[in-house]
């Protein structure tokens, strides 16, 4: 039947989906540096579901895994500009564009895992939010990635004499770079996607990062050794681009959230399962876990480190309290 309408009146129709279509429906880009296999993708999915039901399809996200849009560095830089619109990020490299998310890349700052949620979740988080937020990152949702710990090929790490002269990668931060230096050892920072070949050709000595992490990009094929230092507990988010979120209804802001929360949850799960499961894996596939006795003389190296980022930065010693004196 559609002979019957006249150009006009197709015309106009067109025109008003269409208007309707950039009144309601907003595609978002979302960047996300995993694979298949590793927790966050799926998380990162589950989300995309989540985030079209609960918005009733105003807000649709394409999630790009692998890092196809860029390096973590590039992209929060993408996200904060509002050339990509969301994505999951590992705090430690927000480090260096909000001081305040800096409190959580502290080398052993956390006790455990749970420390640090409960830290996230009372007023430390909330101030570390709040400067997110402004500085255009948006948290809406955060999730667990476990402990770091260093790999390498020359033997078990047990002590921070055992890091000396080692070239280790870190993340891009320069908290991680002292923390290793710190050790005698020389912190290299280094985009996520190059460290499998910096390894396996001895550009560096060294790495570090969780056990799915370590697993799911294959660093574990060139490392011979995983010594359980957990010197860093660093969360994970959801960030949005703020123009993005707050130009959102407050009902869609809510559905958003809602989306982000469940997903972490999700995530969360995920995660502790996998880490046993790389756990498991790595060791069949040769690598030698080792539990480190004492890690009081790795805490004890960090002094220099804590002495010079509270020297730089004076107004981030209440939060280093508040986060310390955090049952
Ligand atoms: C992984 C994080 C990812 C980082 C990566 C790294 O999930 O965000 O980019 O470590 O070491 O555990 O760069």
């Amino acid at each position: 039947m559609y002979h019957k309408f006249s150009k006009t009146v197709f015309g106009a129709a067109t025109a008003l989906a269409l208007v309707a279509t950039a009144a309601t429906a907003d595609d978002w880009r979302a960047w996300n540096i995993h694979n298949d296999g590793h927790p966050n993708t799926a998380a990162m999915d589950r989300f995309a579901e989540l985030a079209k039901e609960k918005t009733g399809g105003e807000v649709t996200i394409e999630v790009f895994h692998g890092g196809v849009l860029g390096s973590q560095p590039d992209a929060l830089e993408q996200v904060q500009l509002g050339a990509i619109d969301i994505g999951n990020f590992n705090l430690g490299p927000i480090g260096p564009l909000v001081k305040e998310a800096n409190l959580v890349s502290l080398p052993f700052i956390f006790r455990d895992v749970p420390h640090m949620f409960r830290v996230l979740d009372g007023p430390a988080g909330e101030k570390i939010a709040g400067a997110m937020s402004e500085a255009g990152l948006v948290p809406i949702g955060w999730f667990d990635a476990g402990a770091r710990s260093f790999y390498n090929n020359s033997g078990p790490i047990n002590s921070p004499a055992d890091v000396e002269g080692m070239k280790i990668r870190v993340m891009n931060n320069d908290l991680f770079t002292g923390m290793v230096n710190a050790m005698g050892g020389n912190g290299t920072p280094m985009a996520f996607g190059e460290v499998y070949q910096a390894l396996s050709t001895g550009v560096v000595d060294g790495a570090e990062n969780n056990l799915p992490s370590f697993q799911s990009v294959g660093h574990y094929e060139v490392s011979g050794y995983y010594s359980l230092s957990e010197h860093l507990i660093i969360p994970e988010c959801i960030c949005v681009n703020a123009a993005k979120f707050d130009a959102l209804s407050p009902e869609m802001q809510a559905a958003l959230t809602a989306a982000a929360e469940e997903a972490s949850l999700y995530q969360r799960e995920l995660w502790a399962e996998q880490t046993a499961a790389s756990r498991t894996a790595v060791e069949e596939a040769g690598v030698k876990i080792n539990l480190i006795a004492d890690k009081g003389p790795f805490q004890e190296a960090m002094a220099p480190v804590y002495e010079n980022y509270l020297a730089a930065n004076p107004d981030m010693a209440e939060l280093v309290e508040l986060a310390q004196s955090t049952e």
